[in-house]
């Protein structure tokens, strides 16, 4: 097949497995996206995300993956919140938006190894699939696939879903028609997700430092969290959507319902803070086993969960913050020993 009839072939695979929308970029170099990645790990901006360092050559460069690559398929998943976004927060520990349904790595990881099992067949060629987790500069290669454009916020956005997507990609000896140039950018003078992030993080535009990132301090640090941002967490229990949310095009276009059943659980919206306290390991898997909240663990869990608990002001928590203090765990003991003092003050 020519790389015309292999990506006319390939835009029907996609649709027809519930992805929402594929882009094709011809292998090149990235100087500007290496340059900020690189910029990026030497300011220290990924923290304690050691596995960032990893490969650091291959995340433009993605030959080192796939010998002979030429094409970088990339494919979005549209988490949006569809028909119940007016919904009102139920109250409790507030997660992520993508982060309410099933593990997208699993969904998208799945439909993308069948793609790419029908890619190899159909271009004669190999081809290989990652989600979030490999050494891909994913935000870049979409850009450059013309998926959408990377905002001052760092996310792809897009003119038709704002934000509420995913991100995964094929990679692919084959040649396959590209999409002409990089998205164009729509972000304009605005500059509210600088302003509105409650913690500064956006530090240059497109630039996020994840020390003052609240979704790197709840969902991927291990350990204690420092007090300031325990205070900036407020009732967020599992990352932070605050720099979509206040995106124009996300407030705007971030509506539209997905094309796949991600998104059909939805009981992960808030959480009850004195139950993921509450929990020991059984229950913890029982109610978070196949979504994104098992990447907290259950001790990160307890940990933010005593977090909103001294942020509530709710003095219903003191019983259970005043027994979480005699806990084994010493990180659990030092942070429901900060609610509590927060909460009596
Ligand atoms: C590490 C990581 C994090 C870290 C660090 C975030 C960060 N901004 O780097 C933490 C834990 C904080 C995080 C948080 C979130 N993440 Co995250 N994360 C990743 C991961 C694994 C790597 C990102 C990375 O390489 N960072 C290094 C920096 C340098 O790269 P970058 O962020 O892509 O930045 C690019 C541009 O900003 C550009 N750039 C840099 N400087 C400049 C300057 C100018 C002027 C311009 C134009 C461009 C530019 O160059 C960079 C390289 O291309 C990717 C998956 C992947 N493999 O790519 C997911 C990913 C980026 N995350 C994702 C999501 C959903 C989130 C959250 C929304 C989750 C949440 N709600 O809590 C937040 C959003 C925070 C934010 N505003 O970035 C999605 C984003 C989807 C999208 N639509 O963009 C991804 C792609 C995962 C996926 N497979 O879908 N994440």
């Amino acid at each position: 097949m020519g790389p015309a009839k292999l990506r006319a072939a390939l835009v029907e695979q996609v649709a027809l497995s519930g992805l929402d929308a594929c882009g094709v970029a011809q292998v090149e170099a990235l100087p500007r996206d290496q340059a900020a990645f690189d910029f990026w790990l030497a300011r220290g901006y990924h923290r304690s995300m050691a596995y960032m360092e990893k490969y650091r050559d291959a995340r433009a460069d993605p030959d080192r993956l796939l010998p002979g690559c030429r094409s970088v398929v990339m494919v979005v998943l549209n988490y949006g919140p569809g028909t119940d976004g007016a919904a009102p927060q139920a109250p409790g520990g507030k997660v992520a938006r993508y982060a309410r349904g099933r593990d997208y790595h699993k969904v998208l990881g799945k439909k993308l190894k069948r793609i790419a099992a029908w890619l190899q067949e159909a271009g004669g060629l190999p081809a290989r699939s990652f989600v979030d987790t490999g050494p891909v500069l994913e935000r870049a290669w979409a850009e450059r696939a013309g998926l959408g454009w990377i905002g001052k916020n760092a996310n792809l956005i897009r003119r038709d879903l704002g934000s509420w997507f995913l991100l995964g990609e094929i990679l692919s000896v084959a040649e396959i028609e590209p999409d002409p140039a990089p998205h164009e950018d729509f972000c304009g003078s605005c500059s509210a997700c600088i302003a509105d992030c409650p913690t500064g993080a956006i530090v240059a535009p497109g630039v996020v430092d994840s020390g003052l990132c609240i979704a790197y301090w709840n969902i991927e640090h291990r350990g204690s969290i420092p007090a300031p941002m325990r205070e900036a967490m407020g009732d967020r229990i599992f990352g932070c959507d605050d720099c979509q949310t206040v995106c124009p095009w996300t407030r705007k276009f971030g509506t539209v319902p997905p094309s796949d059943p991600l998104s059909a659980r939805r009981d992960l919206a808030a959480l009850n803070p004195m139950e993921i306290l509450a929990m020991d390991r059984e229950k913890f898997l029982a109610r978070f086993a196949g979504t994104p909240v098992m990447r907290a663990r259950l001790d990160g869990m307890r940990r933010n969960a005593c977090i909103v608990l001294g942020n509530s002001g709710n003095p219903e928590a003191i019983p259970a913050l005043t027994l979480a203090c005699s806990d084994p765990d010493p990180m659990i003991r030092d942070h429901a020993a900060w609610a509590l003092a927060r909460l009596q003050t």
